[in-house]
């Protein structure tokens, strides 16, 4: 039997395609996020599609610390804690340069990719080390070490996280818990609608002209790491679309270069 793998930012995107990975190889999934109705739909579907597992949601903000240690509880009262976590739900907020950036949208970035993390660690690792076993993977990304203009605290944010993945992997390294992080580069997903505020024009030209990463490749690499032998663990996985060589520079579809 697989274990039972919980999902933030289940509810589109990267986290969405791992759960529809996921449960073709037969892990019982928790799907999470904001968007209770996307969840629904997502849930229902699963468990339609595949009536060997069991695929349950949850409602809940990463970013707010009293519900996160409630949604645990929550699991561990219905029997259903899992003992792999695929740390996935963050965001990017604008792309202004420091000093024309608007606070507010730090506050979300840390608030989501640093803090919200950091608590679906915290409040799990008890369980996984009575359990003595688990799995962390952490949806980093390429800018968790480069940086661009207009992308400061996004990139801080991964930089930050890359640091928490390697902490961990001190810190549980007495249990049998793997840690990995993965790091992709551009993925087409709701990413850059997200970070310019729903702008569809502007989010599509992000992805016109040049050939990204799907977010099925990216649940592929989440299953492979995932699949390795017990004796084996892939702590980082760097994955980018061919005509991508850094987080700015890609090739267009005419050959010539963006960035
Ligand atoms: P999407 O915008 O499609 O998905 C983001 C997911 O995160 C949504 O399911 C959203 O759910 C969830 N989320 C955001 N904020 C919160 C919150 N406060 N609490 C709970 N869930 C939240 O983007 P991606 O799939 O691309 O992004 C997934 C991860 O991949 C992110 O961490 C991102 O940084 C990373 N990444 C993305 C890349 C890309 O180019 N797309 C490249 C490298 C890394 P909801 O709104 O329902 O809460
Ligand atoms: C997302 C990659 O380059 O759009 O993590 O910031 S990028």
């Amino acid at each position: 039997m697989k274990g039972r793998v919980l999902i933030t930012g289940a509810s589109s995107g990267i986290g969405a395609a791992t759960a529809q990975r996921l449960a073709k190889e037969g892990y019982n999934l928790i799907l999470t996020g904001r968007r209770s109705d996307r969840l629904q739909q997502a849930t229902a579907q699963l468990n339609a599609d595949y009536p060997q597992i069991q695929v349950e949601w949850r409602k809940l903000d990463v970013q707010i610390e009293s519900d996160v240690i409630a949604f645990y509880q929550d699991l561990e009262q219905s029997g259903i804690m899992p003992t792999i976590l695929v740390n996935n739900a963050g965001l990017a907020a604008g792309l202004a340069q420091v000093d024309e950036a608007l606070t507010n949208d730090w506050h979300r970035m840390i608030d989501t990719n640093i803090k919200g993390a950091l608590f679906m660690c915290k409040y799990l690792i008890p369980h996984l080390k009575n359990q003595n076993t688990g799995h962390i993977v952490q949806m980093s990304s390429v800018v968790s070490r480069e940086v661009y203009a207009g992308g400061s605290v996004y990139s801080a944010t991964k930089h930050a996280l890359d640091a928490i993945h390697r902490t961990l992997r001190l810190e549980l390294l007495p249990w049998n818990i793997r840690l990995t992080s993965i790091n992709p580069g551009m993925v087409e997903t709701e990413f850059s609608l997200v970070r310019f505020n729903g702008d569809q024009e502007r989010a599509d030209a992000v992805y016109n002209e040049v050939n990204p990463l799907r977010p099925e490749d990216v649940a592929d690499a989440v299953a492979y790491c995932l699949s390795v032998p017990p004796h084996v663990n892939i702590p980082e996985l760097h994955i980018a679309a061919a005509c991508q060589a850094t987080a700015t520079r890609v090739r267009k579809h005419d050959g010539t270069l963006r960035g």
